[in-house]
């Protein structure tokens, strides 16, 4: 993980234990962008934050966070790390979360997106039972449940339509978590996460690609930029507002499924022109479209209604596209040079 200073917006929601006793979280897929984000809001609220990693040892964390090596692959250890770690809350993150390299890999995408939520939440209300108290339980849900046809804006109702094997993996996460919910009384939320990005991206999604892209290109250290579709429009927020959400559902009095978004989309040649732009460069003359990166499905407008989350949980998005794309590229532009 870069060790690069990046914008973390927090704000001070820290849950009172009666005992004084710091509450336990317990968050899959930590070494990702948001684990990292997610596990600095919950450390400053005073949370006893632990991790589930594939590879612990080459994560950049810190010592504040105890890390577990899990794989949602192999759960029978599952039971034993719930035994030790005694969490409060369960921050469910881990998937394998590219849209394009589910189409290759549909099996691999279901056993971890899919079932291995389910692994999570099973685990949950095992611990839940054992212990005789309740368990928080968050999954990152995600946008690509939806079908942009459902409607110019995108609520909680919306008809759930899945459209790539990354897509009906977290459809059915989604519904096992409103299953456990109903079923069997869990406190378990949705958080219907829409695209969120930061100087942690991971490269093969697009806005990070183009940021460093454009970086090594105003840098002399590359000429070209591959991409496929230009025209798609998504509402791409800052992850670091969007774990603040998380939180926040797990502090309500009930449970429910929340959207989490900014309120404009902007198409990815907008993101590309704005940050081309702001190295006084023409991405006209570096940006090639290759036919290999468009996907068999691709939703050409996604966008979030907040009203749910803005009213319950009296969570905004702060951080604009532009701020965005700038924190990028700035970051991109020190690591690289
Ligand atoms: P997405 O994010 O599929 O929306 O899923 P991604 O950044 O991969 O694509 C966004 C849009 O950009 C277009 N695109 C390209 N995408 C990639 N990755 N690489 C390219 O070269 C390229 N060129 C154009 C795509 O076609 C698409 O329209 C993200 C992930 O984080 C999911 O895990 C999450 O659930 C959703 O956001 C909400």
């Amino acid at each position: 993980m870069p060790a690069a200073p990046v914008l973390l917006a927090v704000v001070s929601l820290r849950r009172e234990s009666p005992l004084s006793v710091a509450t336990v979280a317990l968050i899959t897929g930590i070494d990702g962008q948001d684990g990292y984000y997610l596990s600095r809001l919950l450390l400053k609220q005073g949370y006893e934050v632990h991790g589930f990693a594939l590879r612990p040892e080459q994560s950049q964390l810190g010592e504040e966070v105890s890390l577990h090596p899990f794989d949602l692959r192999q759960p029978a250890t599952l039971g034993d790390l719930f035994g030790k770690i005694q969490p409060d809350e369960v921050y469910h993150l881990a998937a394998q979360s590219h849209v394009a390299r589910s189409y290759e890999h549909p099996l691999e995408t279901a056993e971890i997106t899919g079932l291995g939520a389910l692994h999570m939440l099973e685990a949950s209300r095992q611990w839940q039972l054992q212990r005789g108290r309740p368990v928080r339980f968050f999954q990152a849900s995600s946008s690509a449940i939806f079908d942009d046809k459902a409607g110019p804006v995108l609520n909680e109702e919306s008809p759930i339509h899945p459209r790539s094997p990354y897509a009906c993996a977290k459809a059915y996460a989604h519904l096992q978590v409103r299953n456990y919910r109903e079923a069997h009384g869990m406190f378990a939320c949705n958080g219907i996460l829409f695209n969120h990005e930061s100087p942690l991206r991971d490269a093969s999604f697009v806005t990070r690609k183009i940021t460093r892209a454009a970086a090594r290109i105003k840098l002399g250290l590359q000429q070209k930029l591959k991409l496929g579709n230009l025209d798609a429009e998504r509402s791409w927020g800052f992850a670091g507002d969007f774990v603040e959400a998380m939180g926040l559902m797990l502090q309500q009095d009930e449970p429910d499924d929340y959207v989490i978004s900014t309120t404009e989309t902007h198409s990815v040649r907008e993101f590309v022109e704005t940050v081309f732009a702001y190295l006084d460069r023409d991405y006209r003359d570096h940006v090639e479209i290759d036919p290999e990166l468009f996907r068999p499905h691709d939703a050409p407008v996604l966008r979030g209604d907040i009203t749910r989350a803005r009213t319950r949980l009296h969570w905004e998005p702060k951080v604009s596209f532009r701020q965005l794309a700038e924190m990028m590229i700035e970051h991109d532009l020190e690591q690289e040079a």
